[in-house]
C-alpha cells in the first residue's frame, strides 16, 4: 500500500515541477521602422506568452500586453532599476503598451505578483519570464 503511495507522491511532485517550468516560448524583438521594437506578450493563468524575450540594449521597447480570459486578476512586474526598466502594470482585455528602453544588457526577470488567499502565488504557478536585453 505504502508503495502505490509513493508512486502517487512521486508522480504529484513531478506534475508539481512540470507545473512550475512552463516551456520556454521565446520572442526576439526586431527594431521596427520606426526604431521601436514591439513585443505582443499574452498573461493568462498561469504563464506568459512569450516568456523569454530577447531585446537590444538602448533601443526603445514597447511591451503590448493583455490578459487572456479568465477571471484571475494579473500583472506583469519587472523592476530592473540598474537597466532603467522599472514596470508595474495591471492586466486586462484590453492592450496596455508599457515603453522603457533599457540601458545595461543582462537577463531581467519578470512575474506576476498575484496569489489568491493561500494558494500558490501565480510567479509559482508558472507566470514569470526573463526579458534577456543583449548587445
Ligand atoms: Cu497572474
Amino acid at each position: 500500500m505504502w508503495k502505490i503511495g509513493a508512486v502517487m507522491l512521486l508522480l504529484l511532485c513531478c506534475f508539481a515541477a512540470f507545473a512550475a517550468q512552463p516551456a520556454e516560448r521565446r520572442f526576439v524583438a526586431v527594431v521596427d521602422d520606426d526604431g521601436v521594437q514591439r513585443v505582443r506578450m499574452i498573461g493568462g493563468e498561469y504563464y506568459f506568452d512569450p516568456n523569454i524575450v530577447e531585446v537590444k540594449v538602448n533601443v526603445p521597447v514597447e511591451l503590448h500586453v493583455k490578459k487572456a480570459g479568465g477571471v484571475a486578476p494579473h500583472d506583469i512586474v519587472l523592476k530592473a532599476p540598474e537597466a532603467g526598466i522599472d514596470v508595474a502594470e495591471e492586466l486586462d482585455g484590453t492592450e496596455k503598451i508599457i515603453s522603457f528602453t533599457p540601458t545595461k544588457t543582462g537577463s531581467y526577470p519578470f512575474e506576476c505578483s498575484k496569489r489568491f488567499l493561500f494558494f500558490e502565488s501565480h510567479k509559482e504557478q508558472g507566470m514569470h519570464g526573463v526579458l534577456e536585453v543583449v548587445e
